[in-house]
């Protein structure tokens, strides 16, 4: 129920966050193996993952991509590192499928900004060092680092989720946070800004949920040869094998997808919808299989003895955030068609 964030001066030795960008110290490995590290993050826990794929995609590559000099080298090798932390707060009470409606402003304020507004549902958010803020200004969508300690902003933690429990969710609170000049983005204008972000992560997503599937697949196949029921192995019986036999062909699926994704996205070919469509492939597959997996370990199942029912309600988030699965089958369809059905 709580990040542990005494990992993080380790995970940061490891290299893993913002691993595939290259800047300075950071190892500029490639997407494909990127992606691999969010397979065995995942493997663990959908917590772990999403800390990476926010500090590294939605934090440090927008800070990469779009800041100034002075920004990059303020933050990125600290949020490699793991010394600080960061979040990304585009999504709002009202507004969390259509990001475009947010109501979040920004006004001049002598040289610098006032921002207000509230963000929700923010991972990192109570524990971030720095926090991404997306918010209208003159009517377009811009980005702005807000630092903990801003007079008027806040991040209480959000309770009572049965879903990503290992990960800190926070509402961001802007009364009147008066920022400099030097906290815009100055790369990002419009909504293509944070969505050039979302590639990176969903990116991450895809491999990670994937790596969900492959923990539930490995502990159920375990138990189905140690489990005897009706004087035989469960792994024994044909309904037992054919479950078994689709997990380890969907997961194989689920990864030479990733694999030709990453490969483009080291190409610079990759689109966004090649990224919706492995993302969304990803969740469907991990959460179908760690649900299917759940009734083959019987009333074990329920039982956090077993890591199956963690990761399966743990996916119930991952397939909602960064664009619920609906939203990537539009995406795909506006691709297919021509046609945006959003709205
Ligand atoms: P639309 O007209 O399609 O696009 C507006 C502008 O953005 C450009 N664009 C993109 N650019 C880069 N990457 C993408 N994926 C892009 N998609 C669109 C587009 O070309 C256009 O540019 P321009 O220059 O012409 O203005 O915008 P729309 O308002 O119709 O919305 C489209 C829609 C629904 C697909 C989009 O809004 C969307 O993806 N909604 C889902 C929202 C979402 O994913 N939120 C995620 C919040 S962050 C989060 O969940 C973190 S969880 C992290 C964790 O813990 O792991
Ligand atoms: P809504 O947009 O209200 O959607 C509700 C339902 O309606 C969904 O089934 C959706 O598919 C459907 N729907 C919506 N529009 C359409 C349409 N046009 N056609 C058909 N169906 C539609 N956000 C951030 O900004 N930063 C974060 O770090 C972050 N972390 C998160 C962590 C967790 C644990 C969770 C659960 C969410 C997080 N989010 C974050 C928010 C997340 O991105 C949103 O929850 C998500 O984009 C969906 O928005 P919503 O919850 O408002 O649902």
């Amino acid at each position: 129920g709580y990040f542990p964030v005494e990992t993080l001066p380790e995970l940061g030795e490891l290299g893993v966050f913002g691993g595939n960008l290259d800047y300075g110290e950071l190892p500029g490995m490639s997407n494909v193996a990127y992606g691999l590290v969010a397979q065995e993050l995942e493997r663990g826990d959908s917590g772990l993952r999403s800390f990476q794929s926010v500090q590294g995609g939605l934090v440090m590559y927008p800070i990469w991509r779009y800041g100034t000099d002075e920004q990059t080298e303020k933050w990125l090798h600290a949020l490699h590192r793991g010394e600080k932390v960061g979040c990304f707060g585009l999504t709002e009470p009202d507004h969390g499928s259509d990001p475009g409606g947010m109501e979040t402003k920004a006004v001049k304020d002598g040289d610098g900004y006032i921002l207000s507004g509230a963000k929700m549902w923010i991972t990192n958010g109570t524990i971030a060092d720095v926090a991404v803020v997306w918010a209208k200004f003159d009517g377009e969508i811009r980005g702005f680092l807000v630092e903990k300690g801003a007079e008027g902003y806040s991040a209480p933690e959000q309770r009572g989720k049965h879903s990503l429990r290992a990960s800190c969710t926070s509402e961001l609170v802007l009364q009147d946070v008066r920022i400099g000049a030097d906290a815009i983005l100055p790369g990002a204008t419009g909504l293509g800004g944070p969505l050039s972000c979302l590639n990176q992560a969903r990116y991450t997503i895809a491999w990670g949920s994937i790596g969900a599937a492959m923990a539930c697949y490995e502990e159920v196949r375990e138990y189905s040869l140690s489990r005897t029921q009706f004087g035989k192995p469960l792994a024994s019986f044909q309904l037992y094998q054919a479950k078994l036999a689709h997990m380890l062909t969907e997961i194989t699926k689920g990864q030479l997808l990733n694999l030709q994704v990453g490969r483009l996205k080291d190409a610079g070919t990759v689109t966004a919808e090649h990224i919706s469509m492995a993302k969304r492939n990803g969740c469907e597959q991990g959460l179908e299989i760690a649900r299917m997996a759940r009734d083959m370990l019987g009333a074990n199942g329920v039982t956090d003895e077993y890591q199956t029912m963690r990761h399966m309600c743990n996916l119930e988030s991952v397939k909602t955030y960064e664009g619920t699965h609906d939203i990537h089958l539009l995406i795909l369809g506006r691709w297919i068609t021509g046609i945006a059905a959003f709205a």
